[in-house]
């Protein structure tokens, strides 16, 4: 076997050894064979049953006993098996071995998940995304355990119990469900100014990722990469997605939530299933120590990130996402993760928030998976070999064998040993540091609203819009008008207008001055709006159609969308076949009841009168258009099927207005052709606005009822 796929293969190898089939006989735990488990074993027919039952009650014993107590934070993920690999040495970097060779293929195991909801909430909330990648390096596991945002809420770990309590439902009843958007949150953050940064970005777009294959991820704190010679530099970590970075609307979120709540998680594993790898480039920010006092901010406060126009994001490796789990549970629930694992050439820095970090996972790890062998688990296990002389505890599988099981000793020959001079060891960097005992906040921690203005300058009118409304939803929902105003009081303190806006829609008194001038400076990258926009690949397409439809402008748009990666699916009425005008049989994917345009990235309606009379009698065909069209969904219509985009509640695409006498015509997202002679032309017309991912100029001016 090639050497390169050799590490590759060592988790799937690892995992192999515990992987079960379905057997042929059903048997007890202890391997006896099972002749009926419809029926208790009872005293006569209809008498008791017996306590020698051995397998009813093993059954229901173990059944008794499935749940584990849910992650704190971060209860509801999703997870993939993948592989990373180098695109250079970063030797001149940092000395872990998993960074130097492009040939060598890293193992790893990626789990996305919201924060706040239950395990069993929607994936479609506004919320942060977790983003927790396990490296299983040669050296051991390395967990870069972020987030899709690469700021955090608070300065410092001992907040976050608070943090997460005032987010949580409310502890009398229990409500809201996976959302912020009530009292307890809102009043927190009204007198944490540090969390303003953070909840812009909550309040944004990237609080409702289309895809987790379409969002990026951080490592949010800075670490510390030191090189085989012991120099170090501060890093910052990102991941990319080539797809680029794309989000849902509100009102999609609010709906998906209702009709799929695994949106999110579906599109995963179905993308995985369909060959459609997830990818993305690791890159980084590095500064060498000795410049790590260049900045206006502290590099150690983690509600703050560094400009790219300052330190540009170096692009190094990328990660590729091939294999689902085979069970949810025994990999995706029982995965632990720890920021503290590291490997040699990795460290910490003294970011407060992530040294609170560094005690709470292991910690919470200990009750959740019941003890402390949770390392055994073989989604927990390194590739690399483990020795040590930890014994027992509940659950423990490793067969220590021999009679030593503490260290130093002369009966095992000193093993297993811990060697100083073992190049191979880990060794953390010798910082210096000294200092008084003390519980105080760095001054260099205090400016709370530089970066939250500078993200709001670098947004588009759009993103803007949607954040304004983000906060009347969020802050609508809040009852205590105190709260209100020292919320529009620190929207004050980011932007004068901002708070202006945000105030005027909850009925608060706005501000007459700024509480700080804006700085006016912008970084053009952290608007989504400049992100790739450049491919259709695993988009979903709907083909909405009836009996009569016209079966070569179907099958030739079909074609077309499927060869640049897409993925179309007819809708119809009823489930079955449906039959064009020419007699040709087409399966349909999906019935109206069963979907919605939501599930959909882009609407395409061929000709065929008889199908479009029908469609045009049919209401959810009509809401499918409009709500397509409200989202600012891609939609395209050829032959007869521009009649039902005219029957719709479509306004301002003055396309619709006139016949184009067989020419392609797009306009905000809208293709059209009318003769239906040159599909191919209207297939890359559309192909092109799909890949736009959305067309905002429709948004709030041509206002559509759906
Ligand atoms: Fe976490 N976090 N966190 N966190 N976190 C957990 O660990 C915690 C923070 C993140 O898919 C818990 O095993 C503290 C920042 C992810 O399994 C817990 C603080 C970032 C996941 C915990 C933070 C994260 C977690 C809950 C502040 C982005 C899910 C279950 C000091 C950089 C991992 C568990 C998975 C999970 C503690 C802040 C990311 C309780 C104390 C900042 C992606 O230990």
């Amino acid at each position: 076997m090639n050497p390169d796929n050799n590490s590759e293969q060592k988790k799937l190898e690892s995992l192999e050894m515990f992987r079960r089939e379905t057997g042929e006989n059903l048997t007890t735990n202890q391997g006896v064979i099972i002749d009926d488990t419809n029926n208790s074993l009872t005293a006569g027919e209809r008498g008791p049953t017996l306590m020698e039952d051995f397998h009813f009650r093993e059954k229901m014993t173990h059944f008794d006993h499935e749940r584990i107590p849910e992650r704190v934070v971060h209860a509801r993920g999703s997870a993939a098996h993948g592989y990373f690999q180098v695109y250079e040495s970063m030797a001149e970097y940092t000395k872990a071995k998993f960074l130097q060779d492009p040939s060598v293929k890293t193992p790893v195991f990626v789990r996305f998940s919201t924060v706040v909801g239950f395990r069993g909430s929607a994936d479609t909330v506004r919320d942060v995304r977790g983003f927790a990648t396990k490296f299983y390096t040669e050296e051991g596991n390395y967990d870069l355990v972020g987030n899709n945002m690469p700021v955090f809420f608070i300065q410092d770990g001992i907040k976050f119990p608070d943090l997460v309590h005032a987010v949580k439902p409310e502890p009398h009843n229990e409500m809201p469900q996976a959302s912020a958007a009530h009292d307890n949150f809102w009043d927190f953050i009204s007198l944490m100014p540090e969390s303003m940064h953070m909840i812009m970005w909550v309040l944004s777009d990237r609080a409702l990722p289309r895809s987790y294959r379409m969002m990026q991820g951080f490592g949010v704190h800075t670490f510390r990469w030191i090189n085989e010679q012991g120099k170090a530099h501060l890093v910052k970590l990102h991941w990319r997605p080539p797809l680029g970075m794309h989000s849902l609307v509100w009102d999609e979120t609010q709906k998906l939530a209702g009709k799929d709540p695994d949106f999110n998680r579906r599109d995963l594993w179905n993308a995985i299933e369909m060959g459609h790898y997830p990818e993305f480039e690791l890159g980084v920010q590095l500064v060498a120590e000795e410049d790590a006092d260049n900045f206006d901010f502290d590099l150690l406060d983690p509600t703050k990130l560094i400009p790219e126009e300052l330190v540009p994001v170096k692009i190094i490796g990328k990660m590729t996402l091939n294999r689902n789990p085979d069970n949810f549970f025994a990999e995706t629930e029982q995965v632990a993760f720890h920021p503290g694992h590291v490997v040699p050439g990795i460290d910490f820095s003294n970011d407060p928030l992530l040294q609170g970090r560094l005690f709470s996972y292991t910690d919470t790890q200990l009750i959740r998976l019941g003890g402390p062998n949770f390392a055994e688990l073989p989604i927990n296990r390194p590739v690399a070999p483990t020795h040590n002389n930890q014994r027992d505890g509940y659950s423990r599988q490793t067969i220590d064998k021999g009679q030593v099981n503490y260290f130093p000793n002369s009966r095992a020959g000193g093993c297993p040993m811990a060697n100083p001079e073992n190049m191979r060891a880990y060794t953390h960097y010798a910082e210096k540091v000294e200092g008084l005992k003390i519980r105080k906040r760095s001054d260099s921690f205090k400016d709370h609203f530089s970066q939250a203005t500078l993200f709001w300058n670098s947004l588009s009118e759009v993103e803007q819009d949607h954040i304004v409304s983000a906060s009347h939803f969020e802050l609508g929902k809040v009852e205590d008008k105190q709260i209100q105003q020292r919320m529009v009081d620190l929207f004050n303190h980011v932007d004068h207008e901002l708070a202006k806006r945000v105030a005027k829609g909850i009925g608060i008194s706005p501000p007459t001055e700024p509480a700080l001038e804006n700085h006016g400076h912008r970084s053009p990258s952290l608007s989504m709006e400049n992100t790739v926009k450049d491919s259709v690949k695993s988009r979903q397409v709907a083909i909405l159609a009836a009996d009569g439809f016209d079966g070569t402008q179907l099958m030739q748009m079909k074609q077309a969308l499927e060869d640049a990666g897409a993925s179309a699916k007819i809708v119809s009425k009823f489930g079955g076949m449906i039959t064009s005008a020419s007699g040709e049989q087409m399966k349909v994917d999906k019935m109206f009841i069963a979907t919605g345009s939501i599930m959909y990235d882009a609407i395409y309606v061929p000709g065929g009168q008889q199908s479009i009379e029908t469609l045009k009698q049919e209401g959810d065909a009509i809401h499918f258009i409009n709500e397509a069209f409200r989202h600012c969904k891609a939609i395209a219509a050829t032959g007869e099927g521009v009649e039902l985009l005219k029957a719709s509640s479509i306004q301002g695409v003055s396309l619709l207005e006139s016949d184009s006498n067989g020419q392609v015509q797009s306009e905000k997202g809208v293709v059209t052709l009318t003769g239906g002679s040159e599909i191919h032309s209207a297939a890359d017309a559309f192909i092109q606005a799909i890949a736009q991912h959305r067309h905002w100029v429709r948004e709030q001016k041509e206002r559509v009822p759906a």
